[in-house]
This record gives structure tokens, C-alpha cells and sequence, in this order.
């Protein structure tokens, strides 16, 4: 069960020298769950073959993008294909126009679409819209919520219930995060509490629809409806982080699923078919603000890069077929149950909260609805199993607080020989 890894351990020592903590992504480096991180040679469907070749089956999936599993033939040829009519040309393209026009068919708040190349970018450009649009600076966000890594948004919630943000991270001014409010995931109340103590100030809420980075954290029923609603009594617009979600669920947005009324949607991961992409889409009025129309300016190089472009029209393509989702269900219903026998055969405290193909164990508590009830949860415990998972052949992502993605690939032979892994790392403690 000691998988080799000396060719992963001689990179990490390579590639410290010359990228910080070895990795071009903090959650890469193992830091949460300890040793050095593996380095992947290839995937191929659920699989992943690193350094050493070592096979995995794989729940990582990029953090999202892989939904029909590595490598998938269809794509692979249409980015060959693409890739020999040349790579960006700094000019628009017809397969912008149709990924566009393929968004906009899907969700119905998507009346435009900008494309980004990440999800961060969708963020921040999302945060800017809404400031111009109200005229008003401050933001509310969700604790335990990721939207990526503009200032703005690396804040967390003061020491008082009701203080303004600060900073999360150096190198974000107090000033800044002064401006961004926290509030506790399924909280109507706190967030009405922000609106009363300044109903003019704020211009959006931020929210994923379906928490998925303290962990997945599905909405309190009629949460986001009631959030939507108190959103736009008071004049701001309301933000669905569907970077994750966006064609994870459904064939469109999670908003849809529990009634949300967003103003404005970012998406990312599936719609690049794994190659970099993010995406600003909303009414018409609110994104005509942005440059070259409106006052609202936003720009890329590489923005709706074609070969990304092509990865995520075909990726959308084989995701319209109507099997697509229930298949994705069926594979994370029967995941989730395993794992949550398996914790009870081996009486171990836990629980499994999942929506879809989205789906987080948590170890060292039975209840996770929020940032406070996900981080009683014990890291260590979660370590243990990770590296136990991981010895056995099954890569899960390298945090407690982070989901696991079904993807197509993943065959019921993959589920079962998985299932069987976590009762014995389980057992093991
Ligand atoms: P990117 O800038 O990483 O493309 O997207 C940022 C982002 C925005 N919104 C949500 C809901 C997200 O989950 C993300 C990024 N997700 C993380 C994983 N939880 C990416 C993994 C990483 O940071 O390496």
C-alpha cells in the first residue's frame, strides 16, 4: 500500500527552486493533509497516472472542469482540431459568439455573456458592475464562501458580528476590506442587519448558490429566494457564484434549482472544458456597462480564447444530453451512501452532505450547514483518511473543506473499489 513515489518527491524538490511552495495553486501542496503533493503525468476518464505511475481514481477532476472525465476523446480532437488553425488572434471569433449564445439559450438571466479566463476575473468584474450599476461600494459575502482571489473578496468577518470585513490575507488595504460585509452562510437575518445599519451602502451580495468551498454546504430551503428578495428591497443587485455550479447540476444554472432571482452569474471551470476559462453573464442593461459599450471597463488578451472556446462548446454539447444529469445523480447518490455506511460500520462521527455530483465527508461532526459548523469538523481526521484514500489508490481533493466531483467516467466498478477503500481507511482511524 506504499505507493513508489520517488520521481513525485524529486519534482517537488525540483520545482520549489523556482515556484513558490513548488505549486501554481495553494490547495495543491498538500498543506492541509501534510507530505508532498503528487505530480500528475496524465489522466485518462476518473483516472489519474502521476509521476511514478501510480494509477488514481480521481474526485479532484480539476476542481470542477472535469465533468465528462480526462482526456475525453471528443474534446481532445476538437482542441487538436482547433489548435491547428492557430491558438489567439487578439480579434472576436464565431465560437465566442456561439459559447455565448449557448449560455444565454441555457440560463435564463444571461441576456449577455462576457468571457473571462478565470473565475476571478468573473468576480471582480461582476463586483465592478454592481458598484457602477448602484453607485454604491460595499459588498456582502458569505463566510466560508470562495468567489477567487480579488481583493475584495479575501475578507472575513471582523471580530463583531456586525463589523465590516478584514483582510484575509497581506496585501489586501483595510480600507478595502472595510467595504465587504460577512455574513453567516443560510443567514437571512445577519444580512438584514447589514441593510439596516446602512441601506444605501451596499451594491451586491455574493453568494454560490450551493456552497462548495467550506465543503459543499447546500442553501437552508427558501434561503436564496428570501436573500434574493431582501437583495433587491434594497436596492442592490444579488450575485450567483455559479463557477462550480454552472452546468454541474443541470444543464444550466443552480440558481434555477432553488428559485433564486441573481441579477448577475459568474461562471468557469465546465464551460472551458478544462482549459481557462470565466464568464460574466446578466441582464442586458447591467451588462452593457461594460467597455466598449458602457463606462465599465474590463478586458483580456486571452479572453474567450478559442481553443478554450471550441474545449467548452463541445464539452456543453455532450453535457445537452438529456441521460447527462441523471447519470451524474445516480453515480453521487450511490457515492454518498456508501461513504455515509461506511462511517457508520466503522462508528465513526461524520456526515456527507452532497447536491448532484458535488459531494463532501466531513470527519469529527454530524452537521454542517455554515463557515462554523464546517470548521468543527477535524482536519487531522480528514488528513488521516486522505492519505489512507490516497495509499489505496483514490484521490480526494487535499482539504476538508473542498468537494468531491463525480465525474461521467467514473464507472459503478470505480465507485465500488472506492467505497471499499474508505471503509478501510475509516476503520483504520
Ligand atoms: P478561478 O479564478 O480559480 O478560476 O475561480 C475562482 C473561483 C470562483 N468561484 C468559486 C465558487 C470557486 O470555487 C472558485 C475556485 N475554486 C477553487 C476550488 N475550490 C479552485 C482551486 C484552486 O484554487 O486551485
Amino acid at each position: 500500500m506504499n505507493p513508489p513515489t520517488k520521481n513525485s518527491q524529486a519534482l517537488f524538490r525540483r520545482a520549489a527552486q523556482h515556484i513558490p511552495g513548488a505549486v501554481n495553486s495553494p490547495v495543491r501542496a498538500w498543506r492541509a493533509v501534510g507530505g508532498a503533493p503528487r505530480f500528475i503525468h496524465r489522466g485518462e476518464g476518473a483516472y489519474l497516472f502521476d509521476a511514478d505511475g501510480n494509477r488514481l481514481i480521481d474526485y479532484v477532476g480539476s476542481y470542477g472542469p472535469a465533468i465528462l472525465g480526462h482526456a475525453h476523446p471528443a474534446i481532445v480532437a476538437a482542441v487538436t482540431d482547433q489548435a491547428t488553425r492557430g491558438f489567439s488572434f487578439g480579434a472576436p471569433t464565431e465560437l465566442e459568439v456561439e459559447l455565448a449564445e449557448r449560455i444565454a439559450a441555457a440560463i435564463p438571466i444571461a441576456e449577455k455573456v462576457r468571457l473571462v479566463s478565470s473565475g476571478t476575473e468573473a468576480g471582480m468584474t461582476a463586483l465592478r458592475i454592481a458598484r457602477a450599476a448602484t453607485g454604491r461600494s460595499g459588498i456582502i459575502k458569505f463566510d466560508g464562501c470562495y468567489h477567487g482571489h480579488s481583493d475584495a473578496l479575501l475578507v472575513r468577518a471582523g471580530s463583531g458580528a456586525m463589523t465590516l470585513g478584514v483582510p484575509d490575507c497581506a496585501g489586501v488595504p483595510e480600507a478595502l476590506a472595510a467595504l465587504t460585509r460577512v455574513a453567516p452562510y443560510n443567514s437571512l437575518a445577519a444580512v438584514e442587519n447589514y441593510f439596516a445599519a446602512d441601506p444605501r451602502a451596499i451594491a451586491a451580495v455574493i453568494v454560490e448558490p450551493l456552497a462548495a468551498n467550506m465543503g459543499v454546504v447546500p442553501p437552508a430551503p427558501g434561503f436564496l429566494k428570501q436573500l434574493g428578495e431582501l437583495v433587491h428591497r434594497h436596492g442592490a443587485l444579488l450575485i450567483c457564484d455559479e463557477v462550480i455550479t454552472g452546468f454541474r447540476l443541470r444543464y444550466g444554472a443552480a440558481y434555477e434549482l432553488y428559485q433564486a432571482e441573481p441579477d448577475l452569474v459568474m461562471l468557469g471551470k465546465i464551460i472551458g472544458g478544462g482549459l481557462p476559462m470565466g464568464a460574466i453573464a446578466g441582464r442586458a442593461e447591467l451588462m452593457d456597462l461594460l467597455a466598449p459599450v458602457g463606462p465599465v471597463y474590463q478586458a483580456g488578451t486571452l479572453s474567450g480564447h478559442p481553443l478554450a472556446t471550441r474545449a467548452g462548446l463541445e464539452t456543453l454539447k455532450l453535457l445537452a444530453d438529456p441521460e447527462v444529469y441523471a447519470r451524474l445523480e445516480s453515480a453521487g447518490a450511490r457515492l454518498a451512501a456508501g461513504l455515509a455506511a461506511a462511517l457508520k460500520e466503522t462508528g465513526r462521527i461524520g456526515c456527507v452532505n452532497r447536491a448532484g455530483s458535488l459531494l463532501t465527508l466531513f470527519l469529527g461532526t454530524d452537521r454542517v450547514s455554515d463557515g462554523a459548523s464546517a470548521r468543527r469538523a477535524d482536519p487531522e481526521a480528514f488528513a488521516r483518511f486522505f492519505h489512507a484514500m490516497f495509499d489505496r489508490g483514490v484521490n480526494l481533493p487535499p482539504s476538508q473543506f473542498e468537494a468531491l466531483f463525480v465525474s461521467l467516467a467514473h464507472r459503478e466498478a470505480d465507485l465500488d473499489a472506492t467505497l471499499e477503500a474508505a471503509r478501510a481507511a475509516l476503520a483504520a482511524g
